[in-house]
């Protein structure tokens, strides 16, 4: 069984061709599931705010492979249930699978205390309620406004976003009993191994990206940082873990 996890496109209808290039490197890496682990758009004001080019993303989608799974991301959390599950693609909070577990990241960041308590503000039902309330149109114009001071505090930088902390890390996988963490949201992407564990981070979009492949076999589990593009897939680095033996060995 194969799967793909990849997150930060950030996907802006201002740059509607990097909807269309992103769907050509998806194309060219076929899995059996498919993990969209946030941020896959710049910004969501809500379901009704959805745009054409939005609308013909999440349909290719859903219709990439049989299970397709969305995660919220910081920028993305307002995008419904019910609306993802149109296009064939479920929502959850995570993901955890065969020990696999994967998260947007930005949970990790507990260092990062400013964004973490406006995290806990704009994930109250109430704030979230009286934002949705506000036309269409009011909303639309705010996420025009953190836009423009995002593309000037060029805030979708890996400076400017804080890092992933180890105690978090470390806590998380043994709380959910995962050996392999695999997330977006820094914008760091690499691979780490320590404590016996693997933890796989995302990269961020242009018109390619970093996304993580990881297949299960019965001999052994295979987990890939891999480079998509239009021009196809390639591995960048590659950790095996043979089954029935604890330790990871670096590939490539
Ligand atoms: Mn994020």
């Amino acid at each position: 069984m194969r799967r793909l996890i990849v997150s930060d496109f950030h996907l802006d209808p201002s740059e509607p061709e990097r909807y269309f290039a992103i769907i050509d490197a998806l194309s060219q890496c076929k899995c059996d599931q498919l993990i969209l682990a946030g941020d896959i758009f710049e910004a969501w004001v809500g379901d009704d705010g959805v745009t054409d080019v939005d609308r013909q993303f999440l349909e290719f989608c859903g219709q990439h492979c049989d299970d397709v799974v969305f995660i919220h991301g910081n920028r993305d959390f307002l995008i419904s249930d019910g609306f993802l599950t149109s296009f064939g693609i479920r929502l959850e909070a995570q993901y955890l699978g065969d020990a696999i577990l994967v998260i947007h990241g930005d949970e990790l960041c507990t260092l990062d205390h400013a964004y973490q308590a406006f995290k806990r503000e704009v994930r109250q039902p109430e704030w979230i309620q009286t934002f949705l309330n506000k036309p269409l149109i009011e909303r639309q114009a705010i996420a025009e406004e953190l836009r423009r001071t995002s593309r000037e505090t060029q805030a979708n930088r890996a400076e400017a976003i804080g890092d992933a902390v180890d105690e978090a890390v470390d806590g998380l996988m043994e709380n959910q009993r995962a050996s392999v963490l695999i997330h977006g949201h820094t914008h760091r992407p690499a691979m780490h191994y320590a404590k016996g564990n693997l933890r796989a981070v995302t990269s961020d979009w242009t018109h390619s990206g970093l996304g993580v492949v990881v297949d299960s076999m019965p001999s052994k589990l295979t987990v890939s940082l891999t480079h998509l593009s239009a021009q196809g897939a390639l591995i960048k680095e590659q950790w095996v873990r043979q089954t029935g033996t604890p330790e990871w060995n670096r590939n490539s």
